[in-house]
């Protein structure tokens, strides 16, 4: 049985929908569970909860919400579970987790309504930082040919579009060398190309993923 590190990693897979974050998480979970190292894993939305199922029945188009409390709603549903994400880390677990803030931040920020991004970005402000972003990169219209596309309400080609746009732009602004003491303790944001084999992408995933969760854990405290 592997030691447990000082501190947990917490690694958040964005990515368009479709681009195969719960079918890479999987795998990522079970080369971790079969090295013995210990491992939570975490999805938002998380539609279980009594926020995250108005979550669900928004998604599945059976109610309907204003764009700034359906993102409120998102918000508060990791709010939910950030205390239980400290402990969990704080315990020496790693996290690895199915959409975060970002996915928040950026989907909004996509609806014809046009909500500043800055609006978008406060709620979230102060949660549990991840250390690592793997951001699964792909196009929409590669998107769209996979498994179940189109069903639920964010699905289509053009917001699917924003989407991507806004993902890059955090990207840009996370990578960004600032002389902030907040820049120290930044997260890693990687872009993989998410159009290969479920094979490939999962081996790339790894070579990121390897450095994080070494027996000497994480150093730095948990980000904000
Ligand atoms: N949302 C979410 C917000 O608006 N605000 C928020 O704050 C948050 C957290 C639901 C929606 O909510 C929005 C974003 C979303 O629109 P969800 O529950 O994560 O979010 O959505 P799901 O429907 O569960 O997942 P996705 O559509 O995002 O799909 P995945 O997880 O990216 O893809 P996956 O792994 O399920 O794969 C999809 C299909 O492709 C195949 C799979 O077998 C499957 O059929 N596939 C591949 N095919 C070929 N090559 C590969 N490499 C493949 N990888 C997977
Ligand atoms: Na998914």
């Amino acid at each position: 049985m592997a030691t447990k590190p000082s501190r947990g990693a917490f690694i958040v897979i964005e990515g368009l929908d479709r681009s195969g974050k719960s079918t890479q998480a999987a795998t990522l979970l079970e080369r971790l569970q079969s090295r013995n190292i210990p491992v939570k894993f975490h999805k938002f939305p998380d539609r279980v909860t009594p926020i995250g199922q108005m979550i669900d029945s928004y998604l599945r188009s059976k109610s309907d919400l204003d764009d700034h409390v359906i993102h409120l709603l998102f918000s508060a549903n990791r709010w939910e579970l950030a205390a239980t994400v400290e402990q969990t880390l704080n315990s020496g677990t790693h996290i690895v987790c199915d959409r975060y803030a970002f996915s928040g931040i950026a989907f909004t920020a996509s609806k014809p309504s046009q909500i500043p991004f800055e609006w978008c970005r406060t709620p979230d402000i102060s949660l549990p930082a991840p250390d690592l972003i793997l951001y699964l990169d792909i196009s929409p219209n590669k998107a769209k040919e996979r498994g179940g596309y189109g069903e639920e309400r964010y699905e289509q080609e053009e917001m699917q579009t924003r989407v991507r746009e806004v993902y890059r732009r955090m990207r840009e602004e996370t990578m960004a060398v600032g002389s902030n003491r907040e820049s120290e303790n930044r997260p890693q944001w990687v872009e993989i190309d998410a159009g290969r084999s479920v094979e490939d992408v999962g081996k790339e995933i790894w070579i990121h993923v390897e450095p994080f969760v070494q027996p000497s854990g994480i150093s730095k405290p948990i980000g904000r």
